[in-house]
């Protein structure tokens, strides 16, 4: 450990605090995201200073909140095949506990969801009469609404007009979401500008800003994917390339589980905890840390703009390096 540099960022991390972190509450506005100003001020408020933002309603005026629903998907879209993760604990890409076969003991590793092609009825029945030990999530983020779901386009707009012409560009990837509430996204970060839209039900995520790096643990962990979950019981199979396992750096702190957190920084790190509910959409900045928990059969739409690659990043590859000497 060195000295000089632990010091220097346990200096950074006061200033922040005192600069950035006086609320930890998530910023929550009403605006009229109509008003030609908006995009101006949503760039010069919230994008530029990487702060995130609850836009209560800003959504609400998409047809998709009034029609969305298992009917009207069953009606729409009930033949279709669409791919689902499927996880026997809710945590598609995160880690679990692996029994390793040669040491005989238990390990954690990251693992992948089993992907599985069904008809959306199957994974709609899936959500509405839920299994002990099988969790459902339509998650895939393959830009999945443009791709899979063009019977839902006269439903929601492909890019959200305000955001666009703040970014200056249209969105890489605009996915769909929906599932089951014991589904959750590990904590983890994005080089994406995030506009999150909650169609029905609702979201909690608890955000981390990038400044708070040093207090989050990565760790390198062996890559499984969970196989047979949906018929019985279920595998792991460890994912191998030509170089052997495969590999990944991922967060180790879970924030729903405090026994992993202790003696730890991550208790030092600034914690924002927000509810998105139906009709609102919230602006996740590029590279904060997100955990994200939901309602049952919560569905919504997000939109991927690519961040720019401007000093903030040069910034937080600086304090990466940083953090990895300490
Ligand atoms: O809604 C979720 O479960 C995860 C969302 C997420 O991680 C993202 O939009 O980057």
């Amino acid at each position: 450990m060195n000295i000089e540099i632990t010091k220097s960022l346990n200096h950074f991390y006061k200033e922040c605090k005192e600069l950035l972190f006086t609320s930890c509450k998530a910023i929550e506005i009403e605006v009229d995201t109509a008003d030609p100003d908006w995009p101006l001020n949503f760039y010069r408020e919230y994008v530029s200073k990487n702060v995130p933002v609850v836009i209560k309603g800003g959504c609400k005026h998409f047809e998709a909140t009034q029609k969305w629903d298992s009917t009207y998907f069953r009606s729409m879209l009930g033949e279709k095949d669409v791919t689902v993760a499927i996880t026997p604990n809710g945590y598609a890409d995160g880690l679990a506990s692996w029994r390793n076969p040669e040491t005989e003991l238990d390990e954690e590793i990251f693992v992948l969801p089993e992907e599985r092609i069904m008809k959306m009825d199957e994974f709609l029945n899936n959500i509405q009469n839920p299994k002990e030990n099988v969790i459902c999530y339509i998650q895939r983020q393959n830009s999945n609404l443009t791709e899979d779901f063009q019977e839902l386009f006269n439903d929601i707009p492909l890019n959200i007009g305000w955001a666009s012409k703040a970014f200056n560009k249209k969105p890489d990837a605009v996915n769909f979401w929906m599932g089951d509430e014991r589904a959750v996204t590990s904590m983890h970060k994005d080089f994406y500008e995030n506009i999150y839209c909650v169609i029905d039900g609702h979201k909690d995520f608890i955000l981390i800003p990038p400044t708070d790096l040093p207090c989050i643990n990565y760790k390198t962990y062996k890559m499984g994917q969970y196989e047979d979950v949906y018929q019985s019981g279920f595998n792991v199979k460890l994912c191998r390339d030509s170089n052997g396992i495969q590999h990944v750096p991922w967060i180790a702190n879970d924030p729903l589980n405090e026994k992993c957190n202790l003696n730890s920084d991550f208790q030092k790190a600034n914690v924002h905890r927000v509810r998105v509910s139906k009709g609102d959409c919230l602006y996740l900045p590029s590279m904060w840390f997100h955990h994200v928990q939901q309602s049952h059969g919560c569905i919504a739409v997000n939109y991927w703009y690519d961040m720019d690659f401007d000093v903030k990043f040069c910034y937080y590859k600086l304090l990466e390096s940083l953090s990895n000497v300490k």
